[in-house]
């Protein structure tokens, strides 16, 4: 069986960190969100079809030509926008038989696969749609069934409770003759839910399969917290592969890739995963939940906590990170303190493409994209983002979002 992976978005809702990269190779638990999916579906299938567009060079030079030594085969993306028309671009290397589709950009278990397979088997269906009950749809596509069948799936329908479409489906090669029937949405996509509805309208037989286990769909920035958190409390081991000096403290699960130093004075509460060639330390206090990339620097004298810090990026002195995001190759100035949380202790709200949402969180932090350099002394206010490319003086108080290729001062 082949995977189809829909990976040509592009991930405006992550920005900035999505500004020059696509979403499904940011890293979270130091690893592109994408290998998760392969990983997950690798048992199932021998062919791995990614349909790309935007940036597809970045995800093209992360993936390489296989995965677990299964061939990986580009697509570009046909011309036209959503999920429907990225699948509709694979129609040329499905021959035959049925074939997964899955979202590049959604955390999920190898046993939601197991169940969809299952599920499409024994109704011998001609298509399969994987849903998780949640108390809110607001966010999802609700999938409304009767016994082992789906009738409709429903766009957004608003706070109530149900089957949420999570974006794994099966589908027979057929499938293509309705994605060419189906029609704009009024969001100006074509989308597999309405591709579904007229497969149901026609009388074909769609089923489901309730999946139980951990997903995430990383569509937001706190949805990286979220999953960061979630993989290094679940799967991180203990493991040790650079240098840990005398006087360093490292409660487990701590991982530390090849020639790291975490020098004197560091302490460490894992779950904690630092990569390769890293410099912690000496002196500082690195709390749970946090992930620092390769090639960082966590000097004296900060804290960082429930974090993720990309590659080749920098706390050097007297910093405070907490519940944030720091983006590659990004410096921040000594005494420069993100803070996370609001005073009346209500949840933390982002802009996200021009409009306020409520990250249901109360602490969050600061979001901040690649190449960014922030001076001494910057305070960053909760929730808010500095766009890539960005220079922020020494002493700003960042209290709204910093556009990318930014230059602000005092
Ligand atoms: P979305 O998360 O809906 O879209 P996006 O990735 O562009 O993100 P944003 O809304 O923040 O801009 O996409 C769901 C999945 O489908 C995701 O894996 C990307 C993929 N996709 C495509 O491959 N092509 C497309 O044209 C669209 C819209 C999405």
């Amino acid at each position: 069986m082949k995977a189809v992976v829909l990976a040509a978005g592009k991930g405006e809702r992550l920005r900035p960190l999505t500004d020059d990269r696509p979403k499904v190779v940011l890293k979270v638990a130091n690893r592109p969100i994408v290998e998760y999916v392969l990983e997950n579906l690798d048992p199932f299938v021998d062919e791995f079809i990614l349909i790309v567009r935007y940036q597809k060079e970045k995800l093209i030079e992360t993936l390489g030509d296989e995965f677990n030594g299964k061939p990986i085969t580009y697509v570009d993306q046909l011309e036209g926008e959503g999920t429907a028309k990225a699948m509709e671009s694979a129609k040329d290397y499905i021959e035959g038989e049925e074939f997964i589709v899955a979202n590049g950009d959604i955390y999920f278990e190898i046993d939601g696969i197991k169940e969809l397979i299952q599920a499409f088997k024994k109704e011998k269906a001609d298509a399969a749609v994987l849903v998780k009950e949640f108390e809110d749809l607001s966010h999802f596509g609700k999938i409304e069934v009767d016994g082992n069948l789906v009738k409709a799936v429903l766009e957004k329908p608003g706070k109530v409770s149900g089957y949420a479409n999570l974006g794994v489906y099966i589908f027979k090669p057929d499938v293509f003759e309705f994605i060419s029937k189906t029609p704009l949405s009024k969001r100006g996509e074509y989308e597999i839910t309405d591709t579904l509805n007229l497969m149901i309208k026609a009388g074909k037989k769609v089923t489901y399969a309730a999946y139980s286990g951990y997903w995430n769909d990383v569509g937001r920035p706190w949805n990286l917290i979220e999953l960061n958190e979630y993989l290094l409390k679940n799967k991180l081991r203990h493991e040790i592969k650079g240098i840990v000096e005398e006087g360093a403290t490292l409660v487990p699960p701590v991982e530390i890739g090849e020639g790291t130093i975490i020098r004197s004075g560091a302490y460490i509460i894992g779950p904690v995963k630092i990569g390769r060639n890293s410099r912690i330390g000496p002196n500082c206090f690195i709390r749970p939940y946090t992930s620092i990339g390769d090639n960082c620097h966590i000097g004296n004298a900060v804290e960082v906590k429930n974090s993720i810090i990309m590659d080749h990026s920098n706390a050097p002195h007297l910093n405070y990170v907490g519940d944030s995001i720091i983006g590659e190759n990004t410096n921040l100035g000594a005494g420069t303190i993100t803070a996370n949380l609001r005073h009346d202790k209500g949840n933390i709200k982002v802009e996200i493409k021009g409009k306020l949402e409520d990250s249901g969180r109360r602490k969050l932090g600061a979001i901040i994209g690649h190449n960014v350099k922030v001076g001494i002394n910057v305070t960053i206010y909760p929730g808010r983002k500095i766009g890539s490319n960005s220079f922020v003086g020494p002493g700003v108080v960042v209290d709204k979002n910093i556009p990318s290729n930014s230059l602000v001062v005092v």
